[in-house]
């Protein structure tokens, strides 16, 4: 499985690339230096997200934000039924209901997230709308729902036929234990640069399986399941959200970066300091992360994780180094 790479042609991109070249660093702390890059637009996620990651690089392709982009990007998955780990046909908690965690944040370092949120099929839009017309970063449960509604969002039952009858089946025994990527911990996180070398992200999942009602994890977290700061770069993290909450994953993963780390050595130092201080055993945790030069890196703890690169009218697929092998 490692290694595995494919390569898929952007055939819905029409047209040359721009060639895209900004003096894009202020001075950031002492490691950052002023100098001209050429960085071509990107979109990474977490897991294998080829139709994620390709729409967001349509919007960049045109020249539009990545804000835009990444929140085009994961409305893929939430309106995709077969997606049983975010937004419409996710799976439910032990009560059986769906509930969603999401967030955003922009180049300017806003940031709107909605947690515990029912009937919703796109959580991540409503998260951006709390950003741009609230002045609040979070709204939850049946305040995000009104919040929702009150903006035009349409209540619809997420359930799927499909969601319900495995539920169901895991009612029989009702035994919760996370195990490795076979609850299917897709969580989408998304990070994207634009032509004018802005960085921006969003996550959003319908949670762990079967949690307990009412259970947020690390997605709609800021600092936790995302974190962006347009001078260094992003980061987000998929996996169990309580291990990723306990360490501030996405914003350690970015603080790192601004240390001097590259994105890669940035998700390993994260992932390990998981690791050494928390029981990891069956657990899986991805971090997912990019700089202001548009490098990117991906670690996680077990094997198992991918991340889809979508640039230069290519998508790459790509299995993550791990610290278990
Ligand atoms: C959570 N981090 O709710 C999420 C789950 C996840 O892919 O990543 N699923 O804890």
């Amino acid at each position: 499985m490692v290694n595995r790479r494919r390569f898929l042609t952007l055939s819905s991109l029409a047209g040359l690339l721009p060639s895209l070249s900004f003096s894009a660093f202020k001075s950031v702390g002492s490691h950052t230096k002023a100098s001209s890059l050429v960085v071509r637009p990107l979109a990474i996620a977490t897991w294998d997200r080829v139709k994620a990651t390709e729409a967001a690089q349509v919007v960049l392709e045109r020249g539009g934000r990545a804000l835009d982009a990444v929140e085009a990007g994961v409305r893929i998955p939430e309106a995709d039924p077969d997606d049983m780990t975010v937004g419409y046909g996710g799976r439910p908690d032990r009560d059986g209901h769906v509930t969603l965690d999401a967030c955003i944040m922009d180049d300017k370092g806003n940031a709107g997230s909605v947690t515990f949120l029912e009937h919703i099929m796109h959580p991540i839009s409503v998260a951006r709308a709390v950003m741009e017309k609230t002045p609040h970063v979070m709204l939850s449960g049946e305040g995000a729902l009104n919040f929702a509604l009150s903006q035009g969002f349409k209540k619809e039952n997420l359930l799927t036929k499909k969601a319900e009858k495995e539920w169901r089946e895991w009612l029989k025994t009702a035994q919760y234990k996370p195990i490795v990527n076979i609850e299917r911990h897709d969580t989408i996180g998304m990070l994207a640069i634009d032509s004018v070398g802005n960085i921006s992200g969003a996550c959003t999942t319908s949670g762990l399986a079967y949690k307990m009602r009412g259970r947020v994890g690390d997605s709609p977290i800021i600092g936790a399941g995302l974190f962006v700061d347009n001078e260094i770069g992003g980061a987000c993290a998929t996996g169990l959200g309580e291990l990723v909450m306990r360490t501030c994953g996405s914003f350690l993963v970015v603080e790192l970066m601004r240390q001097g780390r590259t994105p890669q050595q940035a998700c390993e130092e994260a992932a390990l300091r998981i690791v050494k201080k928390q029981d990891f055993k069956d657990i899986q945790v991805g971090f997912v992360a990019i700089n202001k030069k548009g490098e990117h890196g991906a670690f996680s703890i077990q094997p198992g994780f991918s991340y889809t690169l979508s640039q230069n009218k290519k998508t790459q697929v790509t299995d993550a180094k791990s610290y278990l092998k």
